[in-house]
């Protein structure tokens, strides 16, 4: 049994102590864990503290604000510009970036996040999460534009998620392997339950949408209808079938047991270039998968080397068992030179 004595903040100090890591990092690491805590505890209350349904607003994505994307969205503000050690902030529920107010001190890093990650589940009491990526930069900015955060996934210095389900959890990486907390209500504090998170390279589970099933590529089709052949068809075995609608439920799924999550580009969503967010769901989910030794691609290159255009750009996503990442790139590099 996993020794769950070690606390969040002991795990980060013995982390630093290990291996030299950056103290503004391990500071800025506890705020988002704060964060986490705080939303956490906003969600618990549900219909009772009257914080579900929409607002009247949009984000730039043109998506409807549910009250809780933007109650959530402010506490990831309010903990982590305290931290002093923040450029900016980049968010799912924000326009703009975000400047440190003038009186915190400014830092390095540039925290990127979505704070209520499938907001479309809140109404109906299912798994949802937060999401952050963490960016550093070579130097303290004067003026914040999003030029200077428009940097590729592979720069990430950590990244992780909050599940927020039957337990609340916290998943971590900062480049060493990937390691899971459960939140311990009895003292407030996430502590390590999870050590050294790998996922098997096979898998016999996937999760995708399957209603936009007639809009997918050839390559994602293929795929797919071969894994629901089973044991009769060319994959000679049984897949089994999980959409949650919550990212951060099916990677803390697959990270647990293994499998592969698609949310392909599709003929319905190709003009916006998929439906996931490159900075704060595609690259922080990527670099996870990567740590436990999985893989994450759009199916035609690897999530994390691709070079940002804008803060809010979409990705096709498939992540998860390295072998069923592989077989999905082998499908769509077979496609695109018979297409050719
Ligand atoms: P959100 O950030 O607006 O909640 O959207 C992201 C979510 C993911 O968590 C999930 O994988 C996907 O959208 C679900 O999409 P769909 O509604 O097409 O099933
Ligand atoms: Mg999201």
């Amino acid at each position: 049994m996993t020794d769950t004595s070690m606390t969040y903040i002991q795990f980060l100090l013995d982390e630093r102590r290990r291996l030299d890591t950056d103290r503004d990092l391990t500071t800025l690491l506890h705020s988002v864990a704060t964060a986490c805590k705080a939303i956490s505890n906003t969600l618990k209350n549900g219909a009772l503290a009257d914080v579900l349904g929409s607002l009247e607003s949009e984000n730039v994505q043109g998506e409807t604000q549910k009250k809780l994307d933007v109650i959530a969205n402010d506490i990831f503000l309010q903990r982590c510009e305290f931290s002093g050690v923040l450029a900016a902030m980049v968010s799912e529920e924000m326009d703009h970036i975000y400047d440190i107010p003038s009186r915190f001190p400014k830092g390095r890093y540039v925290l990127l996040f979505d704070p209520l990650d499938g907001s479309s589940n809140i109404d109906v009491n299912v798994s949802v999460g937060s999401i952050f990526s963490i960016l550093r930069l070579p130097e303290v900015p004067d003026t914040n534009s999003y030029d200077a955060v428009l940097r590729p996934g592979v720069e990430q210095v950590a990244a992780g998620y909050a599940l927020y389900g039957p337990s609340t959890m916290l998943v971590l990486t900062t480049g060493n392997g990937v390691n899971g907390f459960t939140l311990d209500g009895n003292i407030g504090e996430f502590r390590l339950t999870h050590h050294n998170i790998t996922i098997p390279e096979d898998a016999a589970e996937f999760s995708i949408n399957a209603s936009r099933a007639q809009w997918w590529e050839p390559p994602v089709q293929r795929y797919v209808e071969e894994c629901v052949a089973g044991a009769n068809g060319p994959r000679g075995k049984y897949f089994n079938m999980r959409w949650v609608a919550s990212m951060v439920a099916e990677v803390h799924r697959i990270l647990l047991r293994g499998g592969v999550f698609l949310y392909p580009i599709d003929e319905k969503n190709r003009d916006a270039g998929g439906k996931l967010r490159l900075f704060y769901e595609a690259n922080p989910m990527a670099y996870l998968i990567e740590q436990a030794g999985g893989a994450a691609s759009t199916g035609r290159e690897r999530i994390m080397e691709i070079a940002p255009q804008s803060p809010h750009q979409r990705v096709p996503v498939a992540l998860g068992s390295r072998h069923e990442i592989a077989r999905l790139e082998r499908y769509h590099q077979e496609y695109d030179a018979q297409s050719s």
